[in-house]
């Protein structure tokens, strides 16, 4: 297949937004657009916190904190740390740098403006050129089922840690969900789809579970890199998850999942170089690269080992 010109990037938290970066700095904004999960979204302290959508930002922006691995960089905690002192909800921890963001984005949207509107306008004013579309406008907000029972997404991930056993997920919202008629229309016109190495489960899913993305993404090719490296989760629990869920927290597990569940969506799989002894025994088109990034290079060049991957699919 020949090398595409036109990308959609699918991206959840932190590990995806590394790659997102990355693709960032070999493609412009013509060529590369990025679709995000919203099913971490809560209204938290009368705010709407986009958490994805904002590890995306500060990481388009070379903002992001990297100590914390989430957040903004430079970051001081006056309004939280007061807060808490006053009794009030402090387990999600706002930085007062954020804190204008969400109050920003809040105020958007308490004007009416879209979800979609609202990110362009706060990316443009951070310098970002490459659009950053929330996979929707309508709300979509995943559930975690677990043995402390219905968890919402941040309660499980903040506030419990991800420490409760999970046993499935439910994604409210989705059926009614419509997609983003900006994804909808870049759609029509890319020639290929990078899945970011983000959680299959609470990141992946709420993407491509939108009604309308897995038919108009059907004719598309499509990659995904694995967020599994050597059995761990490079970043959040999703190994943790695949083992709770009785599956084994592998690479070649995830590209059974996306296969068994999505069937024909995937046309190649990217794995870490630690797990080249694995790449047999994964039934599509694979390769395996360094794919644990740590410095920009590294996100580039996973990037670009990306971009090369497509001529490497047969036609
Ligand atoms: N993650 C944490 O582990 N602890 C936090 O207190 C926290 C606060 C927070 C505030 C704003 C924001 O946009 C993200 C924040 N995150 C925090 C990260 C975030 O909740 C998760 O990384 C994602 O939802 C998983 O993709």
């Amino acid at each position: 297949m020949p090398r595409p010109q036109k990308i959609l990037a699918i991206t959840g938290g932190v590990g995806g937004a590394k790659l997102a970066l990355g693709l960032s700095k070999i493609l412009n904004s013509e060529q590369l657009m990025f679709a995000v999960n919203v099913g971490d979204d809560f209204t938290h302290l009368g705010l709407h916190i986009s958490p994805d959508i904002d590890s995306l930002t500060y990481a388009l922006a070379q903002e992001n904190n990297q100590e914390l691995g989430w957040g903004r960089a430079g970051e001081t905690w006056q309004f939280i740390n007061t807060l808490g002192s006053l009794g009030g909800e402090d387990w999600f921890r706002l930085g007062d740098k954020d804190m204008a963001l969400h109050t920003r984005r809040s105020q958007l949207l308490g004007q009416g403006t879209s979800l979609t509107d609202a990110t362009a306008e706060i990316t443009r004013r951070m310098g970002i050129e490459h659009t950053v579309a929330p996979v929707s406008d309508d709300p979509i907000r995943t559930v975690v089922q677990s043995d402390l029972g219905e968890l919402a997404f941040q309660h499980y991930f903040v506030r419990e840690r991800c420490a409760p056993a999970v046993s499935g997920f439910r994604l409210d919202g989705m059926q009614d969900a419509r997609l983003n008629p900006a994804i909808t229309g870049w759609l029509a016109e890319c020639d290929g789809i990078i899945i970011c190495p983000s959680n299959p489960f609470v990141s992946v899913a709420p993407v491509i579970e939108v009604p309308g993305f897995l038919e108009a993404a059907e004719h598309i090719p499509t990659i995904a890199v694995s967020p599994i490296v050597a059995g761990t989760a490079i970043k959040g629990p999703a190994a943790k998850m695949m083992q709770e869920l009785s599956i084994p927290a592998t690479a070649v597990a995830v590209a059974e999942h996306y296969q068994h569940h999505y069937p024909g969506l995937l046309d190649g799989f990217v794995i870490d170089e630690t797990d080249s002894e694995r790449l047999d025994a994964i039934t599509m088109p694979a390769v395996a690269t360094q794919s644990v990034m740590k410095s920009l290079d590294d996100r580039i060049a996973l990037a670009e080992r990306c971009l090369a991957f497509f001529d490497e699919l047969p036609a």
